[in-house]
Formats: C-alpha cells, structure tokens, sequence
C-alpha cells in the first residue's frame, strides 16, 4: 500500500495553504479534491485578506502576484441612516487589510503546487478513513472506476462544510454549536469600477448591502436578501435597481452598471464543531467553522487554523514533538470563538431582521450610536476586522 506523511482533504484555500506550507518545510502530502479545478476557481467569495493571511501567503512562496495585485485598504465606511462613518484602520490599529480575492489566492496557490511537482488527486470520489484512532490511518477514494488506499500519519480535514471529515468524528465525541439567521446574501460580480476606494458597509431599512470588490476594475456587491429567492427571479436590473436605492445620495450617481459575471445566493450562518481533532484527523477551515460573511473572517481564520497546524506539524517531523498538534484544538477554538463572536455582532448591527421585537431594535440603534460616538468601540471594530494576533 502507498504511503505519504500527510494526507489533506479538499483543495480549497485552506488545503492549498497547509498543502504548500508543509511543502516548505520538506513535509511530503498528498491533496485528494472531490472537484475539479475549473470548479473549485468558479466559486466566487471572499475578498478581504488580514495581514496574518498575507504573510502566510508570502512564507507558502505565492505572493508575487498579490503584492503586485492586491489593494491596501486603511479603512472601510459604515453607512446608517444615510451618513457615512468611516473606520480608519490605520489610525485605530497601525494596520490594514488586502483586498486580494478568493479565486486568486486559490489560483496562485494551485500553481505553486504545480509548479513544485506535489500531487493533488481531482475528481476524487467517495473519500472515507479508517483507523484514526491508530497511529497510521488509511484514506480510501475513487478515481476514473478504481479504488485506491493510502496510508498515511495525518489526515487534514479541509473539506469544508460539506466534506467527508468532520462526519467522520463519531456523534458521542463532536459537539456543534449552530445560528442560522433569517436571510442570505445575493452576491453579483461584474467588470464595472467599484463606486468608491473602500468597501462600504450599509444599514438600510430594505436591507442590509456591501460594495466591495476585486479590482480598480472589478466590483463585488451584495445585497441582504430573504431565504426564499430564486436566484432567476433577479435579472441585473433588479438587482441594480435595489443596490441603487441602499446607496447613500453621494454614491448613487457614482454606480457604474454593467453585467454580472457571476450572481449567487448564500445563507448565513454561524457554526463551530468541537473538538478539531479526533485521533489522527485535524479539522481546518469551514470544515470546522463557519462565520456568516459580514465580518470578512471566514477564509482567514481558515488561514490561521492552518498556521496552527504547520506549526504542530513542523515540530512533530523535525522535532518529535507533540505539544503543537496535542494544544492545536485548543488555541485554534479560542481564535475562532472571537471570530464568531465579532462576525455575530457585525451581522447582527448591520442586517434587518424580519419580525424583530422593537426592542431589539432600540438596542440596535444603540450599538450603532454608541460604535460612532466612541474612539474605544471603533477601534475594537477595528482590531477585529484586521485580525486579531495568532
Ligand atoms: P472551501 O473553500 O469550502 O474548500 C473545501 C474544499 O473541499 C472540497 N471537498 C472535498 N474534497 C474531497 N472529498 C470530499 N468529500 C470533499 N468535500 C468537499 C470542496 O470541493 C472544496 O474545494 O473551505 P476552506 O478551504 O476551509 O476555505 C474557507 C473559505 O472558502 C470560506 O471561509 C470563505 O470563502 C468565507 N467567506 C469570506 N471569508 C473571508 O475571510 N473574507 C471574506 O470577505 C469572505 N467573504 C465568504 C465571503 C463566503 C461566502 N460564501 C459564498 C459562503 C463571501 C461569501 C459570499
Ligand atoms: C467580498 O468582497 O466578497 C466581501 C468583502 C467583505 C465582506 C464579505 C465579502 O465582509
């Protein structure tokens, strides 16, 4: 039977970062994807990068073109009631953000594992593990009708939501902890200047809506929608048509129109698993956690579970050591809950949510007026938005 020292599960961001971090480190892995690679890079998310990020980008060896790309953003604004409140990250904290996008990072990272010669299996299918309670577990997939089986030191669960991992931990061992919220986001990416320099964040009694985007070129915009709709019921005029009216008086001259490129819908929610071991299999990324998207945490805490992770891994191979991987869990948890807790609150302040008592309302409207009147409130905004320290 083949052996490898690490097997990773999903070739997401997540499993590309750990797969190219161990690569330098003289660590040998094996990625088996359920996808294909022109799917994986279809999927349009996240866009914002902490600095946490970045600099893991840079010790993989994948960041030439996002420090020639990307964009530095010192602030974001924050609109309620139509006036614009600018959080300047630079000021409050000494730091910023990246806006370089998901699709690139995966992009970059996909070739520098190419390019490095380290194997990722596509179109691996019906992937399962035994044995990981035992100190060399085995990973079984399918691939083009046969049945392969490695044995390996570690599994690396980054197979996001939906993946094969986190199932596998036995129900009497894992506990989740779940909010699903009363809407989703429509997501439309098109190749139209953004309509300002900064993400803008927006409060609006029809809804909550985001301008982000990838490039000077490139915008990304969203729009808080209800659970039910259909993605075919929002032709780009609608959509436009919508976005326009969240727009503060200011902007909305300034939006430049033009087809989508890609319209999505995604619901909200927030999930951790507990623990993010069992035996031999590490969980990282969404396969463990999820964020609702309102705080731009989701593909970095991904980041900093796999920094944890390089590192308990580094110390076993070159040291024999095993407090890193035995404490990994642990340190892991404690930056996601403050993930959650922060991604929680900045949906919970910015979203209209339907049916809400009025005094959740009036608290609402209190958050908002106590975050704008006091330099210690922004500033905790944001520390948390440009990372908290790993
Ligand atoms: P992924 O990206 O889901 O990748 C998992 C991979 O595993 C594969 N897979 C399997 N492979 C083999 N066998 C199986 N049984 C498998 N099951 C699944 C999948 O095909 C996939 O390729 O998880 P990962 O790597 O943990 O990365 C997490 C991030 O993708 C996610 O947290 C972010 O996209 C969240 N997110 C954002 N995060 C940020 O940090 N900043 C943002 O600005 C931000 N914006 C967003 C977002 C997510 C969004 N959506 C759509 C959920 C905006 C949106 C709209
Ligand atoms: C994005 O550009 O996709 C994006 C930016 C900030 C968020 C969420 C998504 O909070």
């Amino acid at each position: 039977m083949k052996s490898v020292s690490v097997v990773i599960i999903g070739a997401g961001p997540a499993g590309l970062l750990l797969g190219q971090l161990l690569q330098t480190s003289g660590i040998e892995t094996l990625i088996l994807e359920q996808r294909s690679p022109d799917y994986v890079l279809g999927r349009i998310r996240a866009g914002v990068l902490e600095q946490g990020t970045v600099s893991l980008m840079r010790q993989a060896g994948c960041a030439e073109r996002m420090d020639k790309e990307g964009l530095v953003h010192h602030g974001t604004a924050l609109m309620v009631k139509g006036q614009m409140h600018r959080i300047d990250f630079q000021d409050l904290t000494g730091s910023s953000v990246l806006v370089y996008g998901q699709t690139e990072v995966t992009r970059d990272l996909m070739a520098a594992r190419a390019a490095c010669g380290a194997p990722t299996i596509y179109e691996a299918e019906d992937v399962s593990f035994s044995g990981l309670d035992t100190e060399n577990p085995i990973v079984r997939y399918r691939k083009d009708r046969m049945e392969h089986q490695i044995r390996c030191d570690f599994i690396a669960g980054c197979d996001g939501f939906h993946g094969v991992s986190r199932r596998s931990i036995p129900a009497n061992v894992l506990k989740t902890y779940e909010r699903v919220y009363p809407f989703g986001w429509l997501g439309l990416l098109s190749d139209t200047p953004p309509v300002d320099d900064e993400l803008i964040y927006i409060n609006d009694r029809r809804g909550f809506a985001l301008c982000s985007m990838r490039s000077h070129s490139r915008s990304r915009y969203y729009l808080q929608c209800g659970l039910d709709e259909k993605i075919e019921d929002w032709s780009d005029e609608r959509f436009w048509d919508a976005l326009q009216e969240r727009l503060p008086a200011t902007h909305q001259a300034r939006l430049v129109r033009g087809p989508s490129i890609e319209k999505s819908i995604a619901p909200l929610r927030s999930f951790v698993a507990e623990p993010m071991r069992y035996g031999q299999l590490f969980l990282a990324g969404d396969a463990a956690h999820i964020v609702p998207p309102t705080g731009a945490k989701g593909l970095n805490l991904a980041a900093s579970d796999v920094y944890y992770l390089w590192q308990g891994l580094k110390e076993f191979y070159h040291h024999r050591q095993t407090e890193g991987l035995d404490g990994y869990a642990v340190k892991a948890l404690a930056r996601v809950w403050k993930a959650e807790r922060f991604s929680w609150w900045m949906t919970t302040m910015l979203h209209q949510f339907p049916d809400q008592p009025v005094f959740e309302t009036k608290i609402q409207q209190a958050e908002l007026a106590y975050l704008f009147s006091s330099r210690a409130a922004m500033t905790a905004l944001a520390e948390n938005y440009v990372g908290l320290p790993y």
